[in-house]
């Protein structure tokens, strides 16, 4: 049985006894979440290095400065295209089914609006004034930068860079091996991450934002299945069902993790049985798990619209024009961590000048929505990782037949 189908029954196992343990949560937060925490904190582990190891080959791995502009340039566009097409997917769908009719607000809603970074601070932040900082508090975008810049020096410095470049080969490989071990506990994590979450979060709290849940939801389906679906047969000339077919135990994993960092090790897995180079899904994941939030700036259109229409406000088309590009940009910013969007939601709201308490209104089901976006946003890494291989021409279609087997 594959790793795929373990994932699957386990996840559907503790939803049903996340379900049956309604009733006293606590014992789903007291002996069933720890085990859930301790596979985080295994995938954790293994991030950081992960990442440093696998951009530093995989720009090495490119082999000239001139293949990382352009695939770093072709990268880069999908990522902002297909982000910004999602937001709009949100709005449309908020506008035509009315996301806030009907909706009264709590009294009590009073949001505390996390202290939010502009984003002109996340992009001048995302030069480390110390790599070594950067590694120790795991600063995404800062450990992106200094191992592109590595890689591109370590190329640049030809044989005299050899033995580093091994270096960090034997480094990424370790890290694949490690990855592939933890893995085989993927199952068991996977129970012990969704029982506690079902149990707390039961439907009780979905059925006052139910709209905001299905609208959201539906908006990430029609997203993967328009945009990804369609730049994959047109762009990667790849089947859209094979691709879907592999990268279902990344999708379960970032479901139920509402991770997308901690599902970058099982997502390189699956773009590799989809014959995609280590050269270029170690370049293209990693900057997605960081700066690709496509379901994220959905939801956050989504929502802007949903608290416009609680308090009243009509939207008009430059204001929600404003929100397809601060959602983008935002999105850019949000880490990839468990309820980092809703932090970021509030640039969002602050760029149309949308009341913060709004909040409120999504902190309760967040993690629910959370789980869906997390979803979208590392289909859309491993989907772009697909088409940049196959615009290289060095995608292995043979190895997809007998690799996607095995997940
Ligand atoms: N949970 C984040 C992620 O890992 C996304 C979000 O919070 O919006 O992608």
């Amino acid at each position: 049985m594959g790793l795929s189908t373990k994932i699957l029954i386990a996840l559907i196992i503790g939803i049903l006894a996340g379900v049956f343990l309604q009733g006293s949560p606590d014992i789903a937060d007291t002996y069933i979440k720890p085990f859930g925490t301790l596979f985080l904190n295994l995938i954790k582990l293994i991030v950081v290095p992960l990442v440093l190891a696998s951009l530093v080959v995989g720009t090495t791995g490119l082999g000239d400065v001139k293949k990382i502009g352009r695939v770093g340039g072709k990268t880069l566009a999908y990522y902002l295209l297909t982000t910004a097409f999602a937001v709009i997917i949100g709005l449309i769908l908020a506008n035509v089914l009315n996301v806030g009719a009907g909706y009264s607000i709590p009294v009590d809603a009073v949001a505390e609006a996390k202290e939010m970074p502009k984003f002109v601070d996340t992009l001048l932040n995302i030069i480390p004034t110390n790599p070594l900082k950067a590694l120790v508090d795991g600063n995404m975008l800062q450990i992106i930068v200094f191992a592109l810049m590595l890689g591109g020096s370590i190329m640049a410095i030809g044989e005299k860079g050899a033995s580093l470049q091994r270096g960090f080969e034997s480094l990424a490989e370790a890290m694949y091996k490690m990855t592939g071990a933890i893995m085989n506990f993927a199952p068991y994590g996977v129970f012990a991450l969704i029982t506690p979450v079902v149990a707390v979060n039961g439907p009780k709290i979905l059925l006052p934002l139910l709209k905001v849940i299905v609208i959201v939801y539906l908006g990430c389906l029609l997203h993967m299945l328009i945009v990804y679906s369609g730049t994959l047969k047109i762009l990667g000339k790849f089947s859209p069902i094979k691709f879907f077919k592999s990268v279902a135990p990344a999708q379960i994993f970032a479901f139920t993790t509402a991770s997308s960092s901690a599902t970058l090790p099982i997502n390189m897995k699956c773009a590799e049985s989809m014959g995609v180079p280590n050269s270029i899904s170690s370049f293209v994941l990693p900057l997605g798990a960081t700066i690709n939030m496509d379901g994220t700036a959905l939801y956050q259109g989504v929502c802007a619209f949903f608290i416009a229409q609680v308090y009243g406000i009509n939207l008009t088309i430059a204001q929600q024009f404003t929100i397809v590009l601060t959602a983008t940009l935002a999105s850019i910013g949000t880490a990839g961590v468990p309820g980092a969007g809703l932090i970021m939601l509030t640039m969002v709201l602050q760029s149309v000048g949308l009341p913060l308490e709004g909040l409120a209104l999504i902190a309760g089901i967040d993690r629910v929505l959370d789980m869906a976006r997390t979803t979208v946003n590392i289909t859309g890494d491993t989907a772009c990782s697909v088409i940049i291989a196959a615009s290289e021409n060095e995608l292995n279609k043979e190895a997809a037949v007998n690799r996607s087997a095995s997940m």
